[in-house]
């Protein structure tokens, strides 16, 4: 441990916390990453933490042989409410394997092409009401809009559930529990755990609250199902946690399990996604001629017809390069851990004992020069051409995570960004608010703070 720096001042029982920022401790981390170097740690509360972000070491711990996903921090504060579902689970869960292999067959092509045409209602009632806004000439509140548009999508795709979000003037409660709990199980990993039952009492209780609610709405979801089953399948992720055994083994998900997997889906299935679209949105209207390129390939691809039909999607090719170039940036999920399967030496220099872990810092490791060269910053979707991606190192792009527990979504993601990208794209041209300088809000995910943009109809549509 001695070989990797840390900040000089470090005060008895706190830490390194001196100056850290309790609500933006992954954007304090960068700053002291980008002075300590490839590999660092930082001390709280009497425990230390090794944060890497160098990309030989990323690399080193991408290798599945040696190490695995370390269920630490704030993913491990989620577990009171996302429980042995899929994202939280311990690898060890005999639940995960189960969960992994009965949900998996839920984002294959097929089962895409079949969300398809649910994400176009979706999209429709997102245009429908920007269409408002650009008629009233008032600014869209662009990561408000994108949570309803993705919260919609996966809990109408995966749940046959409707929330009402684009009717509603608020965020959809369930919403707001969400960010509550998410919010709590960020200020846990900043507060001193002996003074934690004082510091955040009332916290706590409202997060029980919150907790109820989310538990009450997943049961209400769940109940509908059962009640209309009589009715025929859907086909979709809720079905294949009530009806599917095990290919193998026959097993099924119990009960209490599934109220798991559908809190994590609608939780994991919307928030990331929304930072995606809203980072996107945000680099697209301050690039004209990234929008420019990206609209001129949806108005080739999809030629006169309005809407993309399923395959259409995938082939707008450099739209995908801007939502990968805003995830290399931002990427929601801003970091992943990982810990050693059995001893073992990090990069040939770092021991690490069974069971140590590393949080990876996908922020910076998105940013190291040796991987991206010498303007890291610099927005530039043609980093990801095929020939600039076979140039560079593997392992250095890992917006989803990696190996086994990697994220499960990524095809459902991707299809559904760029689907809306390039519908906003052919509709809007996009105007961004002139004094808005990006800032970025941390609740475990990453999301622009308080992004606005201004919009008009591009031409009558197509
Ligand atoms: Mn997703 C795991 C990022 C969209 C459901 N997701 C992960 C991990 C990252 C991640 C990183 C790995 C975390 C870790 O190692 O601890 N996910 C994203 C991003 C987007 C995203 C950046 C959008 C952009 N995720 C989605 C969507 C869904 C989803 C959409 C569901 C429809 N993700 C999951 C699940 C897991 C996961 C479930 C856990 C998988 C597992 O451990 O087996």
């Amino acid at each position: 441990l001695h070989r990797i720096p840390h900040p000089p001042r470090r005060l008895p029982f706190l830490g390194d916390v001196l100056g850290a920022h309790a609500r933006t401790p992954l954007q304090d981390s960068m700053r002291v990453g980008r002075r300590l170097g490839p590999i660092f740690r930082r001390k709280a509360f009497g425990k230390e933490f090794v944060f890497v972000w160098g990309a030989e070491l990323a690399a080193d711990l991408a290798d599945e042989a040696r190490f695995a996903k370390h269920v630490g921090l704030g993913v491990a504060n989620l577990r009171p409410v996302a429980g042995d579902g899929l994202f939280t689970a311990y690898n060890h869960e005999p639940n995960w394997q189960l969960a992994h292999d009965i949900l998996a067959p839920g984002f294959s092509r097929e089962a895409m092409a079949g969300y398809h045409p649910l994400m176009l209602d979706v999209a429709r009632q997102l245009t429908a009401r920007w269409d408002e806004r650009e008629a009233a000439g008032r600014a869209v509140d662009v990561p408000g809009d994108m949570t309803k548009l993705t919260l919609e999508t996966i809990a109408r795709t995966g749940f046959g559930h409707d929330f009402g979000s684009f009717e509603r003037s608020a965020p959809h409660p369930f919403v707001s529990a969400m960010v509550g709990t998410l919010s709590f199980a960020q200020r846990r990993n900043v507060v001193p755990p002996p003074l934690a039952p004082v510091l955040l009492w009332s916290a706590d209780r409202r997060n029980d609250a919150d907790m109820a609610y989310l538990n009450r709405t997943v049961d209400a979801v769940v109940a509908a199902r059962r009640a209309a089953s009589a009715t025929g399948g859907h086909g979709d992720l809720l079905d294949r946690m009530l009806e599917v055994a095990h290919p193998e083994t026959g097993e099924r998900l119990s009960p209490e399990n599934i109220r798991r997997q559908v809190i994590t889906f609608l939780v994991a299935g919307h928030e990331t996604t929304s930072g995606a679209l809203s980072f996107a949105l945000h680099y697209l209207s301050r690039s004209p001629d990234v929008l420019a390129r990206a609209r001129a390939e949806v108005d080739e691809v999809w030629g006169t017809e309005e809407e993309p039909a399923y395959e259409q999607v995938a082939k707008l090719r450099y739209v995908r390069r801007v939502l990968d170039e805003s995830l290399r940036l931002w990427p929601t999920a801003p970091g992943f851990a990982r810990e050693a399967r059995e001893d073992t030496v990090l990069g040939g220099v770092h021991p690490m004992r069974r069971g140590a872990w590393a949080l990876v810092l996908a922020t910076m490791l998105h940013r190291d020069p040796a991987a991206w060269g010498e303007r890291p910053e610099e927005f530039d979707p043609d980093r990801f051409t095929p020939s600039a991606v076979r140039a560079r190192p593997a392992h250095v792009f890992k917006p989803f995570g990696t190996g086994a527990r990697a994220c499960i979504g990524r095809q459902f993601a991707l299809h559904e960004a760029t689907l809306v990208l390039g519908l906003l794209l052919r509709r809007y041209d996009l105007h961004p608010d002139p004094g808005y300088r990006l800032r970025v809000a941390e609740r475990l995910t990453l999301m622009p703070d308080g992004l606005t943009l201004r919009l008009t109809r591009r031409s009558p549509a197509a």
